[in-house]
């Protein structure tokens, strides 16, 4: 086995099942966190992420002595990067991706680097981003050859992207094809090599421009599809009509497949991902930032349904609005999961936490505790007892198995009743 030793700088979502399966096929890991309590957490064999099946193979291989976290790298064959790019607003109004955490994973190890290394980043990043990785080690270690500048370089470098699905992270990671793209050929098989440790979908070879352009394209696709469902929704809303009998009938249609509208696009990475291609191309990515729009305004559009209904209730049943409960159904981003990150249905509830008097109840079956907030959390049993108006912004199962509760006003973003 030519790597021996690997560290995964990043212990998210992503980074943490890597070194989780790595270690699981008997190659020692170090994952590396910059975060104290998260190395402690799993070097004492448990792990802070909630994901099927997540925390046995984490417990296992710390027990198997496998895998182990710090807060510093230590000398590898292959440096595996898995940090966040979150994007920045500053003033341009197009969001700029922010690098930072990439720069800070390679100042890290780049003293530790020697010929024949690896390092692969599986960040979602901009066009161009493995090559800015190569320059910025080769200024660092000057003594080695990178791919940028030579056929046969000392260090290998290669972009593979993580795609998989927040709930199903564990599945995923092992059976999904992979798309490789090296700075050279030699680095892409390198790359190959180093994962078919423990993926068993096909490794797919390009470019690191292709493969960091793939990514992007994955999830601004994505987008794309779900903006056209949510504008539907709000021209059916116009027009009176279902829309999700109107996109049911249409799905009928061999070639169409239309994705389901929502109370706006949630998530660490569709929301976030477009933009990294908007920023770079902004005069041709003229659909893709339009989606991205369509998305963000959909929060608004939701909150104004709820303000109309205020506004109802309290005419019809003569109702001070501090007497009116609102139920908010879900605070995840998506169905089925605990992840609150850039989720719609927390920005919803807390905006209608900032205006409405009356009572606010939140019904979120994955989360136990929530604080600081002003809306309480509470049983779906409660809510249905208590609410004038029900909102029902994420299609867990257990909303999906009730009926369609009886409160005066319902407002069923998912199209789950
Ligand atoms: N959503 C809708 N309508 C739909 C589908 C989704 O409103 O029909 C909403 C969801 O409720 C959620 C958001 O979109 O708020 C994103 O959810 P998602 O399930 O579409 O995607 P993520 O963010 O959980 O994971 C995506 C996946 N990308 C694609 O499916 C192309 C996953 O494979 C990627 O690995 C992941 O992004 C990532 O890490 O980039």
């Amino acid at each position: 086995m030519i790597f021996k030793n690997i560290s995964v700088i990043g212990l998210g979502y992503i980074g943490l099942p890597t070194a989780a399966l790595f270690s699981n096929k008997k190659i020692h890991v170090l994952g590396v966190d910059i975060n104290k309590s998260v190395v402690e957490k799993i070097n004492g064999g448990s792990t802070h992420i909630v994901e099927p099946e997540l925390d046995k193979i984490v417990n296992d291989s710390v027990k198997n002595g496998y895998l182990k976290a710090a807060i510093h790298p230590k000398e590898s064959d292959a440096y595996i990067i898995a940090v966040p790019t979150p994007f920045k607003t500053n003033n341009s109004q197009i969001p700029e991706p922010d690098l930072s955490f990439v720069i800070s994973a390679l100042n890290s190890f780049a003293a530790f680097l020697k010929k024949g290394d690896l390092i692969v980043l599986e960040s979602t990043s901009p066009v161009g981003t493995t090559e800015i990785i190569s320059n910025h080690l080769n200024q660092k270690r000057s003594d080695l050859t990178f791919p940028h500048n030579s056929d046969n370089p000392d260090i290998n470098i290669a972009y593979c992207p993580e795609r998989v699905l927040p709930g199903n992270i564990v599945k995923e990671i092992i059976k999904n094809d992979r798309v490789i793209g090296g700075l050279t050929e030699k680095c892409t098989k390198k790359a190959i090599e180093l994962y078919s440790n423990f993926v068993e979908g096909e490794m797919l070879e390009t470019d690191s421009r292709t493969a960091e352009m793939v990514k992007l394209t994955e999830n601004s696709c994505r987008d794309v599809q779900i903006a056209f469902a949510n504008e539907l929704s709000i021209i059916c809303d116009e027009l009176d009509i279902n829309v999700w009998n109107l996109i049911s009938l249409a799905n009928k249609h061999p070639r169409i497949n239309i994705l389901q509208p929502g109370p706006g696009v949630g998530g660490h990475c569709i929301a976030v991902d477009p933009w990294f291609i908007v920023n770079k191309t902004p005069s041709n990515a003229k659909l893709i930032s339009m989606a991205r729009e369509v998305n963000d305004s959909k929060p608004n559009w939701v909150i104004a349904k709820v303000k109309d209904s205020i506004l109802e209730i309290t005419k019809s049943l003569k109702k001070e609005t501090k007497d009116i409960t609102i139920a908010c159904l879900g605070l995840s981003f998506k169905a089925n999961i605990d992840d609150i990150r850039e989720s719609p249905a927390l920005y919803i509830t807390r905006e209608i936490s900032k205006f409405h008097d009356g009572e606010i109840i939140a019904v979120e079956p994955n989360i136990k505790k929530i604080q600081g907030e002003r809306f309480k959390l509470e049983s779906l049993e409660c809510a249905k007892k208590k609410a004038d108006i029900i909102l029902l912004l994420v299609d867990h199962d257990e909303f999906k198995k009730i009926e369609s509760p009886n409160a005066y006003k319902i407002i069923d973003t998912r199209g789950v009743w």
